[in-house]
């Protein structure tokens, strides 16, 4: 039954070499060392090809993003994004709650400091100075697979009002070179049953014999 497979697990196996996370994150509002970013996203790497993606730095504060045409950038997560609706994009795709800027801050700074673990992407509109569209690539250390590391798709979220413009496709790219450039043995995700086809378009499938249980509470 079609219904079945709803929420089972996604999956995509890669086997790459760890590169090294880049020196200690010189900057403090970004979540991750935005040169990581650098080092990895060749463009030419990407599974499909944009109207236009930039490569930027900013040699005062060290900072990396890239430009997506039509004043939308592609960053990591700052630690200012709650003044650009971030939560607020989050509750398009499920419950927030009540988060003030101080826990927002408290629970960045916790995984800012997890090193090599959190790297959540935002497309920002600098117009309107909004968070448009997000993702977090998420990481597992292992003792299996020779001391090696899985990732997860999290949170992917693109704001009502910039749906159709292909950023979903461009955060899952962007997390999947990712993922294999910094040597994930495995990527995987959790989707409603609609969101398969997109997910198909990077090589998710579902894995025979596997399922994804849930406990909630
Ligand atoms: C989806 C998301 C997951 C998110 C969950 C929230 C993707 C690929 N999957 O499964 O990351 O955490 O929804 O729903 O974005 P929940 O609050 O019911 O767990």
């Amino acid at each position: 039954e079609r219904n079945s497979l709803v929420g089972s697990e996604m999956c995509i196996r890669d086997s790459g070499k760890p590169i090294v996370n880049g020196s200690a994150n010189s900057n403090n509002s970004y979540l991750f060392d935005s040169s990581i970013l650098a080092k990895s996203i060749n463009t030419n790497e990407l599974k499909f090809s944009y109207d236009k993606f930039e490569l930027k730095f900013n040699e005062t504060t060290n900072e990396y993003w890239f430009d997506l045409g039509d004043n939308l950038i592609l960053r990591p997560l700052k630690r200012d994004d709650y003044e650009r609706d971030y939560l607020k994009l989050l509750e398009q795709l499920t419950v927030v709650g009540n988060i003030s800027k101080e826990q927002y801050e408290s629970r960045f700074d916790a995984m800012r400091s997890s090193q090599n673990t959190y790297f959540t992407l935002v497309v920002v509109d600098q117009q309107r100075n909004k968070v448009a569209a997000s993702t977090t690539l998420v990481f597992e250390q292992k003792f299996i697979r020779m001391a090696s590391s899985r990732g997860r798709i999290e949170d992917v979220v693109v704001d009502k009002s910039y749906r159709g413009k292909k950023l979903s496709k461009i955060l899952l790219d962007v997390a999947c070179l990712l993922s294999k450039k910094l040597g994930n043995y495995k990527l995987s995700l959790e989707c409603k049953d609609d969101l398969r086809p997109l997910y198909e378009q990077f090589e998710f499938s579902l894995e025979p014999n596997q399922n994804y249980l849930c406990r909630r509470f």
